[in-house]
């Protein structure tokens, strides 16, 4: 464990997915990290069900992808209800095919996944220290220092690193410190979520199922034990507790034999167990900023969203992805300028605020669809319609949209100064597409966390020359008329940041000299 006279690079207040992902990441940079957590185990409750394909994606670069499938449960197919009537059946196993080599919405219970991240650190000699809470933390501006608090007791040490991460959740302290207003808003309606066990049914058949009921809605999920079923619904209760900030509480005094009648009314099943039951009310909140000098907020933290949708955890761990390699870079990187670093840093906060408000403003959208008085012929009209029944249909390009949408496949940072302007389908900005050939897929470079350059079809000479001089990892690949589909161009150089994102796509003779420049104006080494 830590000595009092260690100084770290990186000090991760919480380890929920957001602060486990970023010490993950940061420490494969070869970075110093630490991380503390108040509680005194990982939360045993379930959240986050749905881990989507771009996470998928990316723990291909720590070898976590496979770990991550094998715990998971491949939802195969979802189906529609009305008033008892069973209104569609749509096969979503292969829901973004063409899309990612990981086209289905994969189940795989928060508690789980967490379990498995930590493990994870572990085995690489990291260890959460626990029962310590992040108290207060001073900016000296060269490094901070933290006051933590441990229990039992209620000691407290200090700690120096250079950079502070608050991944601490809705209430985080970081925040608070630093000033960040949490901006947006609570709903009104209140949700239940249940973990339960029942017997084989219409409804527990590994499949899941969305039923609308005259007033109000419930959502059955599968995972990866047979039987066991996550239950999500809208209550029909009504009270005015309004204090919560999302975390699963009893305290709006409502307990599963409120709810019972309603999914009994829904599906008649045969309930044997509740494992888990709680209630919350849903937010959508974003911090005014997202970084004040050496602290920085990602997940919860900095922002929470409405549950349509299940966007809340994977968009955490895509900040903490963002974020690692750019702290990783300015640390490692010692003679790069204070204006270099300050340019870099920033584009943390202007690519993940605003996809964070993007996300929110989507889910919102889902979100007061789902709650408004007669929203059953509303959805119907305005969601199932245009959106689920063509995905029953297979209509190709609005499957692909839903998938994109959902998946986060759509994020992109094509506004960011980290991205070379362009033109066309594919654009610097964009995650990479994927291209599968025979039994090869196109994402077999993802395991890397470095710049790289990838080439399709002929590859200048020196190229190769030039990016073996700058440790950066080059793959040239035989041009495919598949190609043409994902959209990537004949005798381009596409330019790959180390979080996969593409930086510039580069064409014609001068490419070397744009390539330099490319590196040269933010003041980065590659
Ligand atoms: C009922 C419910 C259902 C949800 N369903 C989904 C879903 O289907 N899909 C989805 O993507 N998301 C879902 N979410 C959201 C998801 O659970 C969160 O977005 C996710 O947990 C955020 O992860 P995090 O690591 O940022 O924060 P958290 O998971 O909140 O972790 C924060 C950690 O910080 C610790 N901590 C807090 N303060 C301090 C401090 N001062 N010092 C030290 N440690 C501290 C806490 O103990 C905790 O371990 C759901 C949330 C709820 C409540
Ligand atoms: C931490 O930093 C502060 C301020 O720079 C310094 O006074 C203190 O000695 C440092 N502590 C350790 C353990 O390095
Ligand atoms: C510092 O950066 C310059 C280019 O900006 C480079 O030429 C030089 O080698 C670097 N020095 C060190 C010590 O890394
Ligand atoms: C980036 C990447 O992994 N490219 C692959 C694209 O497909 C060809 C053909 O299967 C592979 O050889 C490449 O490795």
């Amino acid at each position: 464990m830590r000595t009092p006279t260690d100084v770290y690079d990186v000090l991760i207040a919480g380890a929920g997915p957001t602060g486990l992902v970023l010490a993950l990441w940061l420490h494969h940079q070869g970075l110093k990290v630490h991380i503390v957590d108040q509680a005194e185990a990982p939360a045993k409750d379930s959240r986050a069900i749905v881990v989507h394909a771009r996470i998928v994606e990316l723990y291909r670069q720590l070898g976590l992808a496979d770990d991550l499938l094998e715990l998971g449960y491949k939802l195969p197919a979802t189906n529609l209800w009305f008033d008892g009537q069973h209104k569609a059946q749509i096969p979503i196993r292969e829901f973004g095919q063409d899309l990612t080599a990981y086209p289905f919405l994969l189940i795989v219970p928060q508690s789980e996944h967490e379990t498995m991240l930590e493990r994870r650190l572990n085995d690489l000699g990291v260890h959460v220290e626990r029962k310590t809470k992040l108290q207060d933390f001073v900016d000296h501006d060269s490094s901070i220092t933290a006051t933590l608090s441990h229990q039992p007791g209620g000691t407290s040490s200090t700690i120096n690193a250079s950079y502070i991460v608050g991944c601490d959740g809705a209430h985080s302290v970081v925040r608070r410190k630093i000033g960040a207003k949490y901006e947006g808003d609570t709903y009104e309606p209140l949700f239940y979520i249940a973990d339960i066990e029942a017997r084989d049914d219409t409804f527990i058949n590994g499949e899941g199922h969305l039923i609308f009921t005259d007033d109000t809605y419930n959502l059955l999920v599968p995972y990866n034990k047979a039987g066991h079923v996550r239950v999500v619904g809208l209550t029909t209760q009504r009270n005015n507790d309004n204090n919560d900030h999302g975390s699963p509480t009893h305290e709006h005094g409502i307990a599963f034999e409120d709810v019972r009648p309603q999914i009994t009314k829904a599906t008649n099943i045969d309930i044997t167990k509740v494992n888990w039951f709680s209630t919350y009310r849903s937010h959508h909140r974003v911090a005014e900023k997202f970084r004040r000098n050496r602290a920085f907020l990602a997940g919860d933290a900095a922002h929470i969203h409405s549950p349509a949708g299940g966007q809340g955890m994977n968009t955490g761990i895509m900040d903490a992805i963002n974020l690692a390699w750019k702290l990783a870079t300015v640390l490692k990187q010692t003679n790069m300028s204070e204006d270099a670093k300050h340019q870099l840093l920033e584009s943390y906060e202007s690519e993940r605020r605003s996809f964070a408000m993007m996300i929110v403003k989507s889910t919102d959208t889902g979100f007061t669809l789902i709650t408004s008085k007669g929203f059953v012929p509303h959805i119907v009209r305005t969601w199932v319609i245009p959106y689920l029944a063509p995905l029953a249909l297979k209509f190709d390009a609005a499957r692909g949209r839903v998938f994109k949408g959902l998946s986060q496949l759509i994020c992109n940072y094509r506004a960011s100064s980290l991205s070379r302007s362009g033109e066309g389908a594919v654009q610097a900005g964009d995650r990479l597409p994927w291209a599968e050939m025979d039994e090869e897929d196109n994402f077999s470079t993802l395991r890397y966390v470095c710049w790289q350059l990838h080439a399709y079809g002929e590859i200048l000479p020196h190229l190769e020359e030039w990016a073996r001089d700058n440790g950066v990892k080059v793959f040239a690949f035989d041009w495919h008329d598949q190609y043409v589909k994902a959209g990537l161009v004949k005798d381009a150089v596409y330019l790959l940041r180390p979080d996969q994102y593409i930086a510039g796509i580069f064409e014609g003779p001068s490419i070397e000299s744009e390539l330099k420049e490319y590196f040269a104006t933010r003041g980065l080494k590659c």
